[in-house]
């Protein structure tokens, strides 16, 4: 079964008892829980818990009384039955620390270039404003950020620009510690999430390394191919469960509430840990396909009434300034739990999550450097703090 590691946190969950009306499918062998090479621990290790006995459900799910959805077929494991392989380990956090920074260079290079041969003075102030907007972080976070900086100076009786530097790294590292958090797994069975974001965030790509990860430690986890509308995104899932090894609930040109209710229920009568669902790219500005995201989230939780467990936004970390408004837009849409900030990799600036922090602090349970399945992190405040400033 699965025990939490640092990634994951998680609480015993309470063993229901077993009801007779199904036998639960034996989950498949796993191999040995790997505990990912992150180190040093993001967050005090969680004690492990009592690993639960795979159980049933309680009752048997009743459908949904506003739309019945049609079943989805589920589609047949894929290699359900083998173990797990793992694979090389991924590369030390500070290799990835190594890309973050590399991604957020532009902007590190904007802000460290404001202290060169400078004096602690009101030019210095304007130009790590300036260099501050550019790094999108936002009329609000920047006022706040300078202030917070100028304070700082004047109690450390800071005589050097150098010193300034340090300072403003704390006082960024600080703005965005309350966004860290663990993602916690075991709670319930399966742990439910949902994902949601706009068009071409990272949604997929971000699910598949995920779900990676989740095996890796030992968690048996169910995918949900709620993204129906196009075959290519059913595709795309198809191939991170082949190669996570793990199980998909799909549907061709199906109702993605459907589909989300058969996944749910599919996950509890195997005895998943996790059940991931998968959702199609919408614009908070695409009403009626927010009012759909918002009749998955209730369909699920007709499946179970304490689901989802998550929901997570996927954002692209290019997008700018329009990341805040995306995340008030779904946060008021579903009520969000955590982030995941896409593509740090890149051209993205980074500042956008100081805005986060200040005007909408929904957590960040982690960051996407990368297109390959090791490049998800958890998010570490100090470590975005100083990767910001280059
Ligand atoms: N460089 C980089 N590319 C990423 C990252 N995450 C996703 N992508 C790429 O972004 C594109 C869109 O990803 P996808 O998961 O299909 O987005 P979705 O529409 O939200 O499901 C794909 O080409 C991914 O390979 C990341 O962290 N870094
Ligand atoms: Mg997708």
């Amino acid at each position: 079964m699965f025990s939490p590691s640092t990634w994951f946190g998680g609480k015993p969950a309470v063993a229901e008892p077993p009801v007779p009306v199904a036998a639960p499918v034996a989950p498949p062998p796993v191999a040995p829980a790997v505990v990912p090479p992150v180190a040093p621990p993001v967050t005090p290790p969680v004690t492990p818990p009592v690993t639960p006995p795979v159980t049933p459900p309680a009752a048997a799910p009743t459908a949904p009384a506003e739309t019945p959805p049609p079943p989805a077929p589920i589609a047949p494991p894929i290699a359900a039955l083998a173990p797990i392989t793992v694979e090389a380990p991924a590369p030390e956090r500070t290799s990835w620390l190594g890309k973050l920074k590399a991604g957020l260079r532009k902007t590190g290079n904007g802000i460290t270039a404001a202290f060169v041969n400078a004096q602690i003075d009101d030019e210095l102030y304007e130009e790590l404003e300036a260099a501050l907007l550019m790094a999108d972080t936002g009329v609000k976070a920047t006022e706040y950020l300078l202030e917070d900086l100028r304070k700082r100076v004047r109690s450390n009786m800071a005589t050097e620009a150098s010193q300034v530097k340090l300072l403003l790294a704390d006082a960024i590292a600080d703005l965005l510690r309350p966004l860290e958090k663990t993602l916690v797994i075991g709670e319930h069975t399966p742990t439910v999430i949902m994902v949601a974001g706009v068009n071409g965030a990272g949604k997929t790509t971000s699910i598949g390394k995920l779900t990676r990860h989740l095996s890796n430690e030992g968690a048996a986890v169910l995918l949900a191919a709620a993204d129906t509308f196009r075959a290519a995104a059913r595709e795309q899932l198809l191939v991170w469960a082949d190669r996570n090894t793990v199980e998909i609930v799909s549907q061709e040109g199906g109702d993605p509430a459907a589909v989300s209710f058969d996944a749910v229920n599919a996950g509890k009568a195997r005895g998943k840990d996790v059940v991931l669902v998968d959702t199609a790219g919408r614009l908070p500005t695409q009403l009626h396909l927010m009012d759909e995201l918002k009749k998955i989230k209730r369909v699920v939780t007709r499946a179970e009434a304490t689901a989802p467990h998550e929901v997570l936004l996927v954002i692209d970390g290019n997008t700018g300034q329009n990341a805040l408004a995306q995340v008030k837009a779904f946060d008021e849409a579903l009520g969000l739990t955590g982030l995941v900030i896409t593509k740090l990799d890149g051209t993205a600036k980074g500042g956008v999550l100081c805005a986060i922090a200040r005007e909408r602090p929904v957590p960040v349970y982690f960051i996407g450097v990368g297109e390959k399945l090791e490049d998800l992190e958890t998010f570490n405040a100090r470590e975005f703090a100083q990767a910001l400033m280059g």
